[in-house]
């Protein structure tokens, strides 16, 4: 064992030698993927649907990538809550593969999230876009349990939160609420009572300065406590075992050249984190400066190469947790930056899955705010080659990703 195991890191060291090297070609590189194919999971009481899923990704990450979109069932730019409706389906005739939704004011007992989803509506899409075959993933824009204050105050940090802290009892109620909204994922019909694998995704962007368990507010130990607290307490106290938990950092506070020990703050272990993430619209560009150079192509090449061969390091996947550019003022943004730079090399093109995030309702907000393109909107063509390349995996192109 001890001599398999030094023989298999060996071979790992080569192949993120050479390959950084660029002396070996994605076509050599699947062979590699033998010592990659088993993607180590954290729970080892993982339900048997939630390993196949965290396995499958791992499958199929080499040669391809599976497409997401934050509440794409629940709302689009010109509509609100029509069934069947999604603004990828209406630009390219299919949904996307990965359905990302959020938490935010469940902690508050609201009927709606932040956004103004119902919950209820909420878990009807998510138990409909797992009957589809679809992944799905949960981010939580989290009130302050103790103070109240919304995510984005930052005055107060995570510390009173963590056992013997004077708000602990409220984060625990909140992990209690959390718990009972999965505990009622169950498809219709599905024997026994285990709810349906979700990539849980709390915390997001700690290493920005935005949210009160963001660097500003929270120190590094108090937020590896606060993460780790939530898993243990979810698995060992509420018996959750179906999570697979992402890491996701922003990549706007991560130093490029630095990447590891950057991208490692607050990092706590392998044993609580099944996928490296990363959030970067940063290397994307931004309306207000809407001239983007190719030097931000090349930092996003970089931050998901350097993504992907830490994560090969830790047999874990690399996955693009949120992305995008927002109001898509780039017509040839799918094609041009997106897929370029997810296609750049062995190691961008190994990322399990790139979400893109919510296409927010005209109407009901105060400014334009999308990610993907609707009918007419100046990148959908871009868009419908996107989805046409054989490496991007949009709803009908999904193997089943459960069994
Ligand atoms: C942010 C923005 C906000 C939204 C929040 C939670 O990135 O889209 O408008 O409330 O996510 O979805």
């Amino acid at each position: 064992m001890y001599q398999i195991v030094n023989y298999r890191d060996f071979l790992k060291a080569i192949v993120s030698v050479l390959s950084s090297l660029l002396l070996v070609s994605c076509n050599a590189y699947p062979e590699s993927q033998a010592y990659n194919s088993r993607i180590h999971q954290s729970d080892p009481n993982a339900t048997p649907k939630t390993a196949a899923l965290l396995q499958n990704l791992g499958q199929l990450k080499s040669r391809h990538f599976i497409f997401g979109h934050q509440d794409s069932l629940a709302y689009g730019v010109e509509w609100w809550d029509e069934p069947g409706r999604s603004d990828v389906l209406e630009v390219t005739g299919d949904y996307p593969a990965l359905y990302g939704w959020d938490l935010g004011h469940l902690e508050l007992g609201h009927a709606e999230n932040l956004d103004g989803v119902s919950f209820e509506s909420m878990k009807k899409w998510i138990l409909q876009g797992y009957d589809q075959g679809a992944v799905i993933t949960m981010s939580w824009h989290m009130t302050h349990p103790g103070t109240g204050g919304s995510s984005w105050q930052t005055d107060v940090g995570a510390r009173d939160l963590l056992p013997g802290g004077k708000h602990h009892q409220a984060l625990v109620d909140t992990l209690d609420r959390f718990s009972g909204f999965v505990r009622s994922l169950v498809p219709d019909g599905e024997t026994g009572s285990r709810p349906i694998p979700i990539i849980f995704r709390p915390w997001h962007e700690h290493n920005g300065d935005w949210f009160w368990w963001g660097k500003k507010s929270t120190q590094e130990d108090t937020y590896i406590k606060l993460w780790r607290f939530t898993v243990d307490y979810l698995r060992q106290e509420k018996n959750l075992h179906n999570l697979l938990y992402a890491f996701s950092p922003d990549r706007s506070r991560i130093d490029i050249v630095n990447f590891d020990k950057s991208y490692l703050y607050g990092y706590p272990g392998d044993k609580y984190v099944d996928i490296l993430g990363l959030d970067n619209y940063w290397d994307l560009g931004h309306e207000a400066n809407a001239k983007i150079s190719d030097k931000q192509l090349e930092d996003f090449i970089e931050s998901l190469t350097r993504l992907s061969r830490l994560a090969f390091k830790k047999d874990k996947l690399a996955a693009l947790t949120e992305s995008g550019q927002d109001t898509l003022f780039e017509p040839d943004f799918w094609t041009n930056r997106f897929l370029n730079g997810i296609m750049a090399n062995c190691w961008t093109q190994d990322i399990a899955y790139a979400m893109v995030w919510r296409n927010a309702n005209f109407e009901r907000e105060e400014r334009r705010h999308f990610y993907v393109p609707y009918n007419g909107q100046k990148s959908a063509d871009s868009f419908q080659r996107f989805y046409e390349h054989k490496a991007s995996l949009f709803l009908s192109d999904l193997p089943n990703m459960y069994d």
